[in-house]
């Protein structure tokens, strides 16, 4: 299956029906009367948030969607029908982004939930509606109102409780591997994995989502390797697991890579609990262990230092209790469901939906004729051939 995180899309509720002007013309009615129906209401743009998909991939086949026009009021008083709603189905996860990406206009963290994302124009009167003791002949009918139109980025964070950092090759798909049936691509090159990877640990009677994302390098933050635009997807994490290859001669400079890059990201990443694994301990002499511990516990303020090897599943119970204490407390303190964008101290500004005023569409065409081009954010995954 392909990886889709981003991706721009056209959304436009339906335009109301205009009312009608008619008069009734009945054999032997003198003065029938004013009988024009008002139009119907455009169709809603509707967005729901499912738990069945993990990627915004049927995005990239269809980038507009238009909801259906009310139809036309009609003469003896008939109201023209409403227009069909259309529906559109999002990942857990997914954020609506102005299409500056500078606002987040709706975070949909649960499933079920569902937002009328556009409105649909109402309807216009029809000549009936102006029927008044002093104008018993009125030809005012309405046309309809429009309905709302709007460029948007949905932008998808997945939602996971412990998110892996690390550089290329730290051994992270290995350890995902080892502690979850999730089945990532593993290798000993870097940038193996290319987009993010979920599974689900079971440590006792309790169970937390795991992330892999891809390696940071140096310079991440500006766009060196594969970029930082993964680290989106651990923003809503509640503790972070970071990976150093115990097989590197200085595992502190390790750490401090991986560590500037997190800061610089911002997104509320830097003051994540975090959990460090000096990992590949199969790989090294005892001494050799206990130097390079301490080197890290030296470098890891506060944060706990744990041996491990994810290849040879040793001290991975350890390090699963450990993610397991700072995911209670923050559980305890946020509610089990899934971290919404102000407790995650994330980009987003606003974590609920707030709708467009109505009629405001002045800077809405501006958005024609950018770039919408999809193929500059997905990443396809032929690689591990699903
Ligand atoms: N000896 C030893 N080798 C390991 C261990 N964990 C992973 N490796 C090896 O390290 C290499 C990289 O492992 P991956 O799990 O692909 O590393 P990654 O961090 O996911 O790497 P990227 O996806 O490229 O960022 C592979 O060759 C693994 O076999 C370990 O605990 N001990
Ligand atoms: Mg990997």
């Amino acid at each position: 299956m392909k990886f889709l995180d981003q991706v721009k899309i056209f959304a436009k509720s339906g335009d109301g029906g205009a009312g009608a002007c008619s008069f009734r013309r009945e054999k032997y009615i003198e003065f029938g009367g004013p009988d024009g129906g008002d139009g119907g209401r455009g169709g809603d743009v509707i967005i729901e948030c499912v738990a069945n998909l993990n990627t915004l991939i049927d995005f990239r086949y269809q980038q507009h969607f238009k909801a259906e026009k009310g139809r036309h009021g009609q003469g003896r008083n008939k109201t023209g029908g409403k227009g069909d709603d259309i529906l559109l189905k999002v990942p857990v996860g997914t954020q609506i982004l102005t299409e500056d990406r500078t606002e987040v206009l709706a975070d949909l963290t649960e499933a079920g939930q569902q937002i009328v994302f556009l409105k649909g124009g109402d309807g216009g009167f029809g000549n009936a509606h102006y029927k008044t003791s002093t104008n018993q002949a009125p030809r005012r009918a309405d046309p309809g109102w429009p309905g709302q139109e709007l460029w948007v980025w949905l932008r998808l964070k997945l939602i996971a409780d412990c998110g892996l950092v690390g550089l290329p090759n730290a051994g992270k798909s290995t350890f995902l591997a080892a502690v979850t049936k999730a089945r990532p691509k593993i290798a000993d090159y870097p940038f193996t994995t290319l987009h993010p990877n979920l599974g689900v640990a079971q440590i006792g009677a309790e169970e937390f989502i795991l992330a892999d994302i891809p390696g940071l390098i140096e310079g991440a933050h500006e766009g060196a390797g594969l970029g930082d635009r993964f680290l989106g997807h651990i923003e809503r994490c509640r503790v972070l697991l970071h990976l150093i290859d115990g097989t590197e001669p200085d595992v502190a400079e390790s750490y401090r890579v991986v560590r500037g890059e997190l800061d610089q990201y911002g997104g509320g990443l830097a003051g994540k609990p975090e959990v460090v694994a000096l990992n590949k301990c199969d790989a090294l002499v005892p001494e050799e262990i206990e130097e390079k511990l301490a080197a890290l516990t030296a470098v890891a303020k506060g944060a706990r230092v744990f041996p491990l090897s994810g290849a040879a599943g040793i001290g991975l119970k350890d390090v699963l209790y450990a993610l397991l204490d700072p995911i209670r407390a923050s559980r305890s303190e946020h509610g089990a469901g899934p971290l919404a964008a102000e407790a995650t101290g994330g980009a987003g500004k606003s974590g609920s939906w707030r709708p467009l005023p109505d009629g405001d569409d002045d800077d809405v065409m501006d958005g024609f004729g950018d770039d919408g081009d999809p193929d500059d954010d997905d990443f396809d995954d032929e690689e591990d051939g699903k």
